[in-house]
């Protein structure tokens, strides 16, 4: 940079942002079976959706895969925050595998009011991303065909119940807010009789990232989301910002991502991190600001938050 003075940039810090308790407790349970067992340990998909997290765990002797028959039966296997189908703890237990199950406990309720609804009678309604992990094993609690799948206000339309006075609707956790709003409505204007949550299943985490990006996004210039393509919740923040005015809200998994001539003449940014994101990440993108401008950094507080989730029994023995 030589002589060249930097100009000034505002750099508005989206609080709360990055990791929520689900995705810090599934990372905890990936490091403590690696104490307890060694490596190798396997996971069954990406513990969380950043590849910066996996990296790091596969470094200390994680393996990552698709699917259960890619593990042997005498390591264990750990399943992700996403949550899996039934069949999947059923295989391994036919298997006679250790497992632990990091599904987020967000996720695993929404599991159970799924089975309480299909006990009662009713067939779901599920709001969801196709082919999302977590949607896979939300809707893999219950038997094929019990759950449909709405993505759209537009869906709504197309689906046949078996009988529509007897229904009940579930979500995915790291939806949009505001679409998910919408849909519910889509349902009870269709569906009368409907069942479901207060409002939906979408997590704290969820809700209060989306709550703090539409706070600074009338004020800035761009907006970074850090976080990865397959991260749901972090996808939804770049559309939130999108939607409440900030047009070039874009989605970066770190700072080489940034195009730096894109924001030129930008006088302020907003940063945030999807709940998969490490906080690492975000002192890189602040650290990158820095180099080129003359950064104020202005955390902007929406919510505190204080969740916290226990990990498994059988890591907290000895
Ligand atoms: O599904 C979840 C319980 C959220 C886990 C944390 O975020 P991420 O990015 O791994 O997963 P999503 O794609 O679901 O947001
Ligand atoms: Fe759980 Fe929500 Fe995080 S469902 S894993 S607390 S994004």
């Amino acid at each position: 940079m030589g002589m060249s003075i930097k100009p000034p940039l505002t750099l508005y810090l989206a609080a709360p942002r990055g990791f929520c308790a689900g995705v810090d407790r599934a990372i905890k349970i990936v490091e403590m079976a690696l104490q307890k067992w060694g490596a190798p340990v396997y996971v069954r998909h990406e513990i969380v959706h950043n590849k910066f997290v996996v990296d790091g765990l596969r470094d200390k002797g994680a393996v990552f895969v698709e699917e259960l028959d890619e593990c042997p039966d005498d390591r264990p296997v750990i399943f992700s925050a996403h949550g899996v189908p039934k069949a999947v703890p059923a295989e391994a237990r036919r298997r006679e595998m250790v497992f632990v199950d990091a599904t987020c406990p967000l996720v695993s309720k929404v599991h159970v009011e799924a089975e309480r609804h299909h006990a009662a009678g009713l067939q779901m309604v599920m709001i969801g991303h196709e082919g999302h992990p977590e949607v896979l094993g939300t809707m893999g609690q219950l038997p094929d065909g019990e759950v449909l799948l709405v993505e759209t206000v537009d869906d709504v339309a197309g689906i046949t119940p078996r009988d529509p006075s007897r229904l009940a609707f579930i979500t995915q956790t790291t939806l949009s807010v505001d679409d998910t709003a919408a849909i519910v409505a889509a349902l009870q204007a269709r569906f009368p009789a409907i069942v479901g949550p207060a409002k939906e299943d979408i997590c704290y985490a969820t809700t209060n990232r989306q709550a703090s990006v539409k706070a600074i996004a009338d004020r800035i210039d761009a907006l970074f989301v850090i976080g990865a393509p397959n991260s749901s919740n972090s996808r939804r923040l770049v559309e939130v910002g999108r939607a409440a005015g900030c047009a070039y809200s874009q989605l970066v998994m770190r700072a080489d991502q940034i195009d730096w001539r894109a924001i030129e003449g930008a006088r302020s940014v907003g940063v945030t991190a999807g709940a998969s994101a490490p906080e690492v990440l975000v002192n890189e993108v602040i650290d990158a600001f820095r180099e080129r401008y003359d950064v104020t950094v202005d955390m902007i507080e929406t919510a505190r938050e204080n969740v916290e989730f226990k990990v498994p029994r059988v890591l907290r023995e000895a």
